[in-house]
This record gives C-alpha cells, sequence and structure tokens, in this order.
C-alpha cells in the first residue's frame, strides 16, 4: 500500500491547549505523525509517497473562502498587534445568539476578535507553521486521493493537524480544514459518482456531517462517543440523519463509555451495510485511534486486534478506499495501530510482535 506523508506536518506545533478553562499540554503533537510514519517505514508492505500542490480550489470548493483568508494571514496579524502570546486563542467567540435578530456582525479589525469569528473551541491554538501545516495536511489527502484516481486500491494520508471538526466556515476540534470532506468533494467531481464517508475516530466528525448534511451524493457514516458525554456535545445524535435531498444520507451510531471490541464490531456491521447499500465509487475513511482503550482522551476499550479486524471489514466492501489519518492521542502504540488497521485491510496476518508494554498515559514517549 502506498500512503503519503509530508514533514511539514512539524511546523504545527502549539504547546498548550485549554480545556475545561485549564490550560495544559497539547495532546495533538507532532510526535503523532513521526510514530505512524516510523511504524509504516519498518514494513515492507508500505511505501511512501510525496505530496504534490493541489492549490486552494478543492479548499474552497468546501470551506468558506473567508476561512481559507483568516488562517493564511492570521499570524501575521495577531503578530503586528500581540507579541506577548506564544499562539492565537480566543477569548470571546462569535455565539449565535449574541447578534441574534440583528444580522451579521461586520468584519472585526482586532485580531482577537477575529479568532472568535473562526474558532469555536479552546483547544485549536494557531501558530506561526498552522497554515502551511494544515495546507500540507490537505495536500497529503488529496494526493493519496490521487493514487485511487490512479488505480491503486487502498491508500492512507498521513493528515496532520487532522480534519473531521472543521465546519463550512469555521474551525476547532485541533482541526483546520476538513481534509476528508475536501477529500470527498474532490473524488465527487473527478468521478461523477457517489462518495461513501466512514469516520471511525472516537469524536463525531461534526464539520464533515456539516458540509455534507444536505448532500445526496455523499453519505455520512460514524461511530463515536455520544455527544451527551463527549466532544463535540452539539452533533453527533442518531436523530440527525441528513436534510433536503440529504435527507437518509447521514448515519450517526452514537456508542456508551467502554465500548468493547465485539460492540465496536458490530455496530460497525450497521455502519458498512449502509455503505454497501449506497453503491460509492470510492469510500473515504477518517480513521482515529483515539477509540483505543489507552487513549488519555476518550472511554472506549478497543485493543489491537480490532483495528486489524475493522481494517479488514472495511476492505471487504470491495470499493476503492482512501485513508486519512484523524485522532489518536496514545501515541506509544499510534503508529502500531494505524499499521495494524491498515495491515488488516491489505489481507495481510495481525502482527503483535511490535507492541511495547508501556505506562498508563500518552505523555510518555
Ligand atoms: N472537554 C480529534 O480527535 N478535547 N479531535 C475534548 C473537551 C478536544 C479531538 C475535551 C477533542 C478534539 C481530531
Ligand atoms: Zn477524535
Amino acid at each position: 500500500m502506498r500512503y503519503v506523508y509530508d514533514p511539514r506536518h512539524l511546523l504545527h506545533n502549539p504547546a498548550t491547549e485549554v480545556q475545561a478553562g485549564i490550560p495544559i499540554p497539547m495532546f495533538e503533537v507532532p510526535e503523532r505523525a513521526e510514530s505512524i510514519r516510523r511504524a509504516l517505514e519498518a514494513d515492507d508492505a508500505f511505501t511512501t509517497s510525496d505530496p504534490t500542490e493541489h492549490g486552494t480550489e478543492p479548499i474552497t470548493a468546501v470551506h468558506d473562502p473567508g476561512l481559507l483568508g483568516y488562517l493564511e494571514s492570521a499570524w501575521t496579524e495577531w503578530r503586528r498587534q500581540i507579541q506577548h502570546a506564544p499562539a492565537i486563542f480566543p477569548d470571546t467567540v462569535l455565539h449565535p445568539t449574541v447578534r441574534e435578530g440583528m444580522g451579521d456582525a461586520p468584519v472585526t479589525r482586532s485580531p482577537v476578535g477575529a479568532v472568535g469569528r473562526w474558532c469555536w473551541d479552546t483547544m485549536t491554538g494557531i501558530v506561526q507553521g498552522t497554515y502551511p501545516a494544515a495546507r500540507a495536511a490537505v495536500d497529503v489527502a488529496l494526493t493519496t486521493a490521487d493514487l485511487i484516481l490512479g488505480g491503486d486500491r487502498l491508500a492512507y494520508g498521513v493528515a496532520r493537524p487532522p480534519g473531521h471538526h472543521a465546519p463550512r466556515g469555521s474551525f476547532g476540534g485541533y482541526c483546520y480544514f476538513n481534509n476528508a470532506a475536501i477529500t470527498a468533494e474532490y473524488l465527487a467531481r473527478r468521478t461523477g459518482g457517489r462518495v461513501a464517508m466512514l469516520d471511525v475516530d472516537y469524536h463525531h466528525g461534526n464539520g464533515t456531517q456539516q458540509i455534507f448534511y444536505e448532500r445526496e451524493d455523499v453519505l455520512y457514516a460514524s461511530l463515536h462517543g455520544h455527544p451527551d458525554r463527549a466532544f463535540p456535545y452539539f452533533v453527533g445524535f442518531a436523530e440527525e440523519r441528513g436534510a433536503g435531498a440529504g435527507e437518509g444520507t447521514t448515519l450517526n451510531i452514537p456508542l456508551p463509555a467502554g465500548c468493547d471490541d465485539a460492540t465496536y464490531v458490530a455496530h460497525l456491521g450497521t455502519a458498512l451495510d449502509a455503505i454497501g447499500d449506497f453503491q460509492a465509487e470510492v469510500v473515504v475513511v477518517s480513521l482515529g485511534i483515539d477509540t483505543y482503550g489507552q487513549d488519555p482522551i476518550c472511554d472506549f476499550a478497543l485493543t489491537t486486534p480490532a483495528y486489524h479486524e475493522v481494517g479488514a471489514l472495511v476492505a471487504a466492501l470491495d470499493c476503492p478506499v482512501v485513508i486519512l489519518q484523524e485522532g489518536g492521542y496514545f501515541v506509544p502504540h499510534l503508529g502500531e495501530n494505524v499499521r495494524q488497521w491498515l495491515r488488516g485491510a491489505l489481507g495481510e496476518p495481525l502482527d503483535l510482535t511490535r507492541l511495547s508494554p508501556c505506562g498508563p498515559t500518552g505523555r510518555s514517549g
């Protein structure tokens, strides 16, 4: 299997995020993608490819051009006025009720105001290298799609920063551009056919759902921690099934805390049946490994053999598959779990010999 990797992801490295008002070390760290690259490099079943430049047109095909423009100039504008803050975070967010009944807010000249216009959480900081890294992640994703358009049946992209939380007109959830949604739109246009998206990240891909909510030709199916208890809290309920022409093309499967391998695979069957019935030209997988039992910020209980099995079950759809990285924060086993998922898809045997035992958190390296 070919996979696409770009070292420019290293440029995106905010030191902290703010969870429940408390600044803590960032969970979405550069070492995540490095751990995946190393695991794949050490296995002859995988060969690396460099991304090619795809420009901004595929991005503005799904995102508000204002979001692209903001992210492009955010660091420069922030630095011009604010020298003491190491990363851009909002302190005042454009909550929908603030201007209820008063129309849109004028464009703000304040860099602090601007980030509150485009960002909806306190965990998705911007540093100098965030924009080039986020652009590189989109190129990684689109180059992975090109491999499929060129005839490969399976291809994987080490997309970092991740993407599935970014809606059309804002960013959050460690995500800036929605790599998977941009890729699905690109594939829909190139093939002229239907695209199915399977989101197996622990978190609901609210951005992807929003972008395709009214689309008849793009199916979005997600298994995730129930939004009653899990980020992103406000989206991802089973009752959300799409709207307008897209009625029935959104499938949410929220799951309880402690979800184990057997429970997960049983519910995956529901999503795979829907994807099979949809008769897509291509499947785009948002691959999160934050469903892992040792993930430091999530509450599922999956083990490594489950990833191998899920990969095999997705490949059994017998449809070309673009696999793009999303979350996964237990860094010591991240690369190995991704490798096993992809080996399962390839029909290679499960190989647990490279999983090192290690401590209880993702911080130890
Ligand atoms: N109290 C991805 O996995 N933290 N993003 C949630 C809220 C942010 C996850 C904690 C989770 C974002 C791509
Ligand atoms: Zn996640």
